[in-house]
């Protein structure tokens, strides 16, 4: 019997099914995180951090880039997915090695074999910062999950249903947590609340978030 008699909560399972087709694969980056951080340094020094300004004329609170074939875009004239950085003109960078391993294993574990992304979002959340809830939906194969790295600062994860009006839960999301989501959930309404202050050893004072697309 090797019952922790510390412990005041049973151990937490793995993997939690959050909703059909989504699943929470807690601390899944975990063994990976140093390089996955070491990765996002290169990838944000060709491909710069940005606050992104929404059609409706607003600058986001999260701070943004992207890497793979295609990147999202927002800007005064709406949301797309495009080859190049409007920043720098240049292609995005390549999608780390590592990253891509990650997100595919992570898909697999949670029931999607196969998974090819094509796209990679980085966002990054100082104190504050928060993202309302909406839907992923300017990929075109929606038939493809979303894989998403949650790493430094927690955060709480907002997942509803496809109807916006629906309450939606609430999950704390720390360091090395990752979300798969596809099949019936894929078009789930989610978001971030306001990032509370903290620092993390890794990190300091932010959350990292990669998600993984197949948007072509
Ligand atoms: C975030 N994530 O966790 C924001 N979208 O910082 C997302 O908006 C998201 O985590 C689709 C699938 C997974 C996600
Ligand atoms: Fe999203």
């Amino acid at each position: 019997m090797t019952a922790d008699l510390f412990a005041d909560q049973p151990p937490e399972p793995a993997t939690l099914p959050i909703a059909p087709g989504a699943v929470l694969l807690r601390g899944f980056a975990l063994d990976v995180d140093q390089a996955l951080l070491k990765a996002f340094a290169e990838v944000t020094a060709s491909a710069p951090l940005r606050h992104l300004i929404t059609p409706g004329g607003y600058t986001m609170s999260v701070a943004m880039t992207n890497c793979g074939p295609l990147g999202w875009v927002s800007d005064r004239r709406g949301y797309r997915y495009q080859a190049q950085d409007p920043l720098t003109g240049a292609s995005w960078p390549a999608m780390p090695a590592c990253w891509r391993e990650l997100a595919v294993r992570a898909a697999a574990e949670a029931g999607y074999g196969g998974f090819r992304p094509d796209a990679c979002l980085v966002n990054s959340y100082e104190p504050g910062a928060k993202l309302s809830l909406h839907q992923d939906k300017d990929e075109k194969d929606l038939s493809a999950p979303i894989v998403s790295v949650s790493l430094g600062l927690a955060a709480v994860f907002q997942f509803g249903t496809a109807v916006r009006s629906d309450r939606p839960q609430r999950l704390r999301l720390v360091h090395g947590d990752v979300v798969v989501w596809g099949g019936p959930s894929r078009l789930a309404f989610h978001g971030i609340a306001p990032l509370v202050d903290g620092e993390h050893a890794l990190t300091g004072q932010r959350r990292i978030n990669l998600t993984f697309r197949k948007v072509a």
